[in-house]
């Protein structure tokens, strides 16, 4: 190695040190996984960063000619719209260029994404991440090594497509009744009110079978305090939701066995919100009234405001409390 490839290689590990030391997981902004304490370190010691670069998209790990074999490990990933994946190299003289083996198509490479057909090689500790936000399935090789059959894949998918959804509530003896919650245009507007810990049950219909990693509020005030599947139906129970706004429950990596990636739904809410045209004014008012006493059924479930099964002066009072208010825009 001529001198000064060795001093530029020793400044580059001098530079990755300093950023394994100030890139503390604290330096990073809230993700999902912000509220542990845990520090996780990946297979090379390097702290894997608890914030992702949105909400809910993910880092992917790939290292590049582990112990000096020549390949990819994992040599096919699958990931989500929006994910990033993170090639370290685990010995010297590779690098990672997009295309069908071994014709560069110039999508992505190592190092920096340019001048793809130089096949530019790369040494161990480097790490080169790259971020797909196009669905497909991406073909990429070592430039020195693909005669050899030094390849990977990466596949990238779209979230499975929800049904419908649906804010649930029993109404005590009267029954269960679902407030719709459209997953495009205007937002389904929750007008109950939601008990001493502001509870709500959010349910999300697919068309196929589903598993879920996770489900998290993504905006808005609240928290998701369970989560369940069953078959085609994920069940979301809520805490804290706080009357006045649009809050986005996220469904994480639902995968359907073809399609996989985050599914939001938002829902409105706004407590006496009886015709749910998102503002509480006297014709909530005066349509609470008019179902004073009237069984609780799918047509007038919405004025039982307090979800206890009878329509009443209770319900009235708590709309009456709430004129004035609308969601914001
Ligand atoms: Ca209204
Ligand atoms: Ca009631
Ligand atoms: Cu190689």
């Amino acid at each position: 190695m001529k001198r000064s490839n060795a001093v530029a290689w020793c400044i580059c590990w001098l530079v990755i040190m300093a950023g394994v030391a100030i890139f503390s997981p604290s330096g990073f902004g809230a993700g999902r996984a912000a509220t542990t304490a845990i520090t996780i370190v990946d297979q090379n010691g390097r702290i894997v960063p608890n914030a992702q670069p949105s909400a809910t998209s993910q880092i992917f790990d790939v290292t590049v000619g582990p112990n000096g074999m020549l390949q990819f490990s994992p040599s096919t990933v699958t990931i989500s719209v929006g994910d990033t994946v993170r090639w370290t190299w685990g010995s010297s003289n590779h690098s990672v260029t997009s295309g069908t083996p071994c014709t560069v198509d110039g999508q992505f490479c190592s190092p920096n994404d340019t001048n793809c057909s130089a096949g530019q090689l790369s040494n161990m500790g480097f790490v080169y991440e790259h971020t797909f936000t196009v669905a497909g399935t991406y073909s990429y090789f070592c430039h020195l090594h693909c005669s050899v059959g030094m390849t990977g894949t990466v596949n990238v998918e779209t979230a499975p497509m929800a049904q419908d959804a649906f804010s649930r509530k029993v109404h005590g003896g009267a029954g269960t009744f679902d407030v719709p919650l459209p997953l495009t245009g205007n937002v389904g507007v929750e007008c109950r009110s939601g008990g001493a810990t502001n509870d709500y049950q959010v349910i999300i219909d697919f068309a196929t079978s589903v598993t879920v990693e996770d489900a998290a509020v993504t905006s808005g005030t609240g928290s998701v305090s369970s989560f369940s599947v069953s078959g085609s139906e994920v069940t979301v129970n809520l805490t804290g939701v706080t009357n006045v706004q649009t809050i986005t429950v996220t469904l994480i990596n639902v995968n359907d066995g073809t399609h996989m990636g985050d599914v939001p739904v938002s829902m409105g809410v706004l407590i006496g919100d009886a015709n749910g045209n998102a503002s509480v004014n006297a014709s909530d008012v005066s349509l609470t009234k008019s179902q004073v006493g009237v069984v609780v059924s799918g047509s007038n479930f919405r004025e039982d405001v307090n979800a206890n099964g009878v329509i009443n002066a209770v319900d009235v009072a708590q709309v009456k409390a709430e004129v004035g208010t609308a969601l914001p825009p």
